[in-house]
């Protein structure tokens, strides 16, 4: 079975719809035909403030949703990056190999470092996708499954990679981002041109798995829309409708024409209630399962370590073969 890599991060207490639809359901497909390595990523949270209480209880979190959404345990590793000590050993091997020019142009870090301000954004935010590079590097996965908003990071993985082994001799499997086009962006409810953010400032227009049904129900009746009243897709032009039928068709699995026709002459409010009820239905068994592994930590921490020390056994095999090639002197 060919390798598979992908992370979350904890930085908030619930994931939200677009972690779900442009990861999580794409995971729970992809666990049987790959040798899967999901990661609940806390070293990429801490690049920014983070509490620590919190952090703690928002990696149980995550962790707990993605069983909830059908990650299984026995069939992939599904483990905490921190608890993997060669995700911060080989990230530093890495740095050595990326130019400073070509980090600086990751549009996440100017996106990011924007809304924390110059001086707040942190060294580690800056380099948080060479951490992502060894992320994947270290399994020698060949399949990364993301949003498109990861796009570039995995490029960036990518060249990291072929320049590491024409440097030192092949030692790294050079990854493939897999994206799936349509559904890859989901988009604010109330803000439908910016991405749909779990750590967002305002959670008024981001659908998070964990909330309460009701809370859900009110967000997507509130979500903006605009005044002509006619449920058709024009991402140009009609945003927030778009990102709606997005959602729908990607939940359904139906083809976003047909929802269109559905909803003919139907207006918005039919609309919204339709995929209200949509939602509703997919995440309510989510949300249960979550909780309810939540209620015994102890175990769901028991089952993180078991997964995290057959995750070390792949990563340290690739980590010692770096350092070799780099020429690190290793204790006798
Ligand atoms: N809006 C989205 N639409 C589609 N896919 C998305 N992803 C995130 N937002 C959307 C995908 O979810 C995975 C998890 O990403 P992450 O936790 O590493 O951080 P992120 O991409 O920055 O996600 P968030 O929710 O926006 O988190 P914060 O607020 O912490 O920055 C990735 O596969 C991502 O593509």
């Amino acid at each position: 079975k060919a390798r598979l890599f992908s992370g979350m991060q904890p930085s908030a207490d619930s994931l939200q719809i677009g972690n779900y639809i442009g990861a999580l359901m794409q995971w729970r497909t992809m666990q049987d035909t790959y040798d899967a390595f999901f990661t609940v990523v806390d070293l990429h949270a801490i690049t920014v403030p983070q509490d620590p209480k919190e952090l703690r209880e928002k990696t149980r979190r995550t962790a707990a949703q993605y069983i909830a959404a059908g990650i299984e345990p026995a069939k992939s590793t599904l483990y905490v990056q921190s608890q993997v000590p060669a995700h911060a050993e080989l990230a530093w091997i890495l740095s050595t190999v990326t130019g400073f020019g070509e980090a600086s142009r990751m549009t996440q870090f100017k996106d990011k470092s924007q809304r924390y301000g110059a001086d707040k954004a942190s060294v580690a935010l800056f380099t948080y996708p060479v951490l992502m590079a060894a992320d994947i590097l270290l399994y020698q996965a060949k399949v990364v499954p993301v949003g498109d908003d990861q796009k570039q990071h995995v490029e960036l993985t990518r060249n990291l990679a072929e320049r590491f082994n024409a440097r030192f001799g092949q030692t790294f499997t050079i990854p493939d981002p897999v994206i799936q086009k349509d559904t890859a962006r989901i988009y604010d409810l109330q803000e439908p041109t910016s991405k749909m953010s779990k750590s967002a400032e305002s959670q008024a227009g981001v659908l998070y798995l964990l909330d309460d049904i009701n809370v859900t129900a009110k967000k997507i009746m509130r979500a903006v829309t605009d005044s002509d009243g006619i449920v058709r897709y024009d991402r140009e032009n009609k945003p927030g409708v778009s990102n709606l039928l997005t959602i729908y068709a990607a939940l359904t699995g139906r083809q976003i024409g047909a929802i269109e026709d559905e909803y003919a002459g139907r207006g918005y409010g039919d609309f919204k209630k339709g995929l209200r009820d949509v939602i509703v239905a997919e995440f309510e068994p989510v949300r249960a399962r979550a909780l309810e592994l939540l209620e015994d930590p102890a175990e769901l921490d028991r089952l993180l370590g078991a997964n995290a020390a057959r995750a070390s056994e792949v990563a340290e095999k690739t980590l010692a073969q770096v350092y070799e090639r780099v020429g690190l002197l290793r204790a006798p």
